[in-house]
């Protein structure tokens, strides 16, 4: 991984735009400790999107962009809503599907992908929301983990259809009122990280945006597990702000609120056997990274 692929050419680089130049210069790809830290000084992490001010679908994009461990072979799979707002933006390869077909469109890219670049990891992320990833498109979602297919999964929850004007959806807390579901939600949520762990995902996470380290963490653990073992899922709490009728500056509130032990999105994690023993190599490997970096520094120091 590095940035020879968006280096400009020294005779046409006074002929770029500045915007490009910068990107080229700031960009954080090859770097291998890239992460959420880069935000704020790393052209390509979105500078700028259009959705609601506020909202942490913005946020979740953001951190997730940063931590992605192989962005210049990366492909990112939308789905209609809210975040195809974004996809627009990202300098990241994308694909927008159609609603709900995300995980099936990701399954053979993947595997067009392994194909084509037997020697290099090409890493599938499917971005999608909880309309796309558990209703409309819930049987696209289930036989790629049955399949075993080798993408990662993020569901941006939001518990409802937000870029529809809220609608119910099966991720929705029972008895929740939406402005398109006047009646109230009459059955309880879908615990799709139960389903997922059956249908053979072999790391999954539920968890919110607080935490910008914790995010950092799954989503290479999700890739990584992913790349060498199977399917992996990650629902992410990114409350509609709009839809809940909360002000741009309460989402890091609701989310906080609702990821308190008791509540629908406390941390649950699963990890595989499998996924358990790559993670632990891994970690070992990043440990060794970590002290060798040390020891070199100490060296130029004396
Ligand atoms: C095949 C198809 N069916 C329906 C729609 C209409 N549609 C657009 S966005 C959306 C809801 C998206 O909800 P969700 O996946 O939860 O994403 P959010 O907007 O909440 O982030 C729907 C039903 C569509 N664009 N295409
Ligand atoms: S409608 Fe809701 S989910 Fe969509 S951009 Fe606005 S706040 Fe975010
Ligand atoms: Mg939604």
């Amino acid at each position: 991984m590095s940035k020879e692929r968006i280096k400009i050419a020294e005779e046409l680089y006074d002929i770029m735009p500045e915007e490009y130049q910068d990107l080229v210069k700031r960009a954080t790809y090859g770097n291998e400790t890239r992460g959420w830290k880069d935000i704020g000084i790393a052209k390509e992490l979105i500078e700028e999107h259009s959705l609601c001010a506020g909202c942490p679908e913005s946020m979740a994009f953001r951190y997730i962009l940063a931590s992605l461990p192989n962005p210049e072979d990366t492909v990112m799979v939308g789905s209609t809503g809210c975040t195809s707002l974004v996809f627009p933006h990202v300098a990241i390869h994308n694909i927008h599907s159609l609603f709900g077909n995300q995980n099936a469109i990701a399954s053979g890219l993947k595997r067009a992908l392994m194909v084509r670049f037997p020697d290099r990891h090409k890493d599938v992320v499917v971005l999608a929301g909880d309309g796309a990833t558990v209703d409309i498109g819930l049987d696209m979602t289930l036989q790629a983990w049955f399949r075993q297919e080798k993408f990662t999964t993020i569901c941006f929850d939001n518990e409802l259809y937000a870029n529809t004007g809220g609608q119910e959806s099966g991720l929705m807390q029972k008895g929740f009122v939406a402005k398109m579901a006047p009646v109230g939600k009459s059955f309880e949520k879908v615990r799709l990280p139960e389903i997922a762990r059956e249908s053979g995902c072999h790391y999954i996470v539920q968890c919110t945006v607080s935490k910008p380290n914790l995010i950092e963490k799954i989503i290479k653990n999700a890739i990584y597990v992913a790349r060498e073992i199977g399917p992996t899922y990650l629902q992410i709490y990114t409350p509609c702000i709009l839809e809940i009728g909360k002000n741009s500056m309460e989402g890091l509130q609701e989310m906080r609120d609702s990821e308190k032990p008791s509540e629908r999105f406390a941390f649950k994690e699963f990890v595989s056997e499998p996924a358990k023993e790559l993670l632990a190599e891994l970690a070992a490997k990043e440990k060794e990274r970590k002290a060798e970096a040390k020891r070199q520094l100490a060296a130029q120091t004396v």
